[in-house]
């Protein structure tokens, strides 16, 4: 009979392995477990309750707030603060970093940023969405309020990052700085099954992701590249297909698996690119690195290495595969 290892069993051996663990960042994941199914159960009966569309409220970016970024963000605040591991967050969907102030939150080790529904305005037309979040040890003393100061680290001092993908499955992937792993949603159970283990993004591939309607405002350099994409060469299997979905996790987790690269540069509506430093591209890299493959905002930038100034901040992305990515560089070095 086939094994099948639950998330729950996979994160305890996990633990075994660090005999100085003290068991809080499995109660940290066992919060993002619990808002993930719930999340699941919202998300799939999307077209039936009263629960799409615009919540009539704009968030801190401007952005309208989908009923769901909403009902997102409520449930993921109140299951990571109800375990005591966590003192606060950073939400896209909150202006300022949210404090958790019962006595047992302020003894918490960690802090986590996310997005609780990311590609949101996908959701009216069945279209996949996800929540992506990343994890840091806080830096503020154990005991006191988190401070600004927990949230403005950079990437390259996640402890944890992961995503949910809400598509034709369900799926958490996530990394702890130990290769990455997926777990897929069997809701006929209610658990996340190691689905695939020790998760490698091929090394290149023929897939790239970019919102092309912002052609003109593209850098040279970036033109430069699509059009390298786009050319005829038998050789390095191009023409490459243009996959965009316009939902990050979508089209991250299939290009994590097929191979391929995802690009958000700068343009003239989104001069830093449109995508949040904090809770989008830190876990974002911190994953594909893990995963073997590249994560830079420009020539020789890597996300992982920005030191963090606001909370919402943007920078532009271009993540995938490390040939691909390098290449891309190459193009960006050359034309600008
Ligand atoms: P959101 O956080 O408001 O949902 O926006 C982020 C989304 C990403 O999921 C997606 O990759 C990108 O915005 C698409 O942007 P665009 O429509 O400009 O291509
Ligand atoms: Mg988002």
């Amino acid at each position: 009979m086939e094994i099948i290892k639950t998330l729950g069993e996979f994160i305890i051996d996990q633990q075994l392995e660090y005999p100085d663990a003290t068991g809080e960042l499995t109660s940290l994941f066992s919060s993002i477990r619990l808002a993930a199914k719930i999340l699941h159960r919202e998300v799939n009966k999307a077209g039936l309750a009263d629960i799409t569309g615009a919540a009539g409220a704009d968030n801190v970016q401007g952005e309208q707030q989908q009923k769901l970024d909403v009902y997102a963000n409520e449930r993921f605040k109140n299951a990571l603060a109800q375990r005591g591991v966590v003192c606060g967050i950073a939400s896209e969907e909150e202006e300022q970093f949210v404090r958790f102030e019962e006595t047992r939150n302020l003894d918490g080790k960690y802090v986590v940023l996310i997005d609780p529904l990311d590609g949101s305005s996908n959701i009216d037309v069945n279209v996949s969405v996800g929540t992506i979040f990343s994890v840091f040890r806080r830096v503020s003393p154990l005991g006191s309020h988190v401070t600004q100061e927990d949230f403005l680290q950079p990437g390259n001092r996640q402890v944890a990052a992961g995503y949910v993908i809400y598509g034709s499955s369900t799926m958490l992937v996530y990394s702890t700085g130990n290769g990455v792993n997926g777990f897929t949603y069997d809701p006929t159970i209610g658990v996340f099954c190691l689905s695939h283990p020790n998760m490698k993004t091929p090394a290149g591939g023929t897939i790239y992701s970019i919102n092309e309607g912002n052609y003109v405002h593209f850098p040279d350099g970036v033109k430069k590249y699509i059009k390298y994409c786009q050319e005829e060469d038998k050789s390095t299997q191009r023409p490459y297909s243009s996959r965009y979905i316009g939902s990050l996790v979508s089209d991250f987790h299939r290009n994590l698996i097929k191979g391929g690269i995802y690009l958000y540069p700068s343009t003239s509506r989104h001069p830093d690119g449109k995508l949040r430093l904090l809770y989008e591209c830190n876990p974002m890299a911190f994953l594909i690195e893990q995963a073997g493959g590249k994560a830079l905002a420009g020539v020789g930038k890597r996300i992982l290495d920005i030191q963090p100034t606001e909370l919402h901040q943007r920078c532009p992305l271009f993540v995938g595969s490390p040939d691909m990515v390098d290449k891309l560089e190459e193009f960006i070095k050359q034309h600008g």
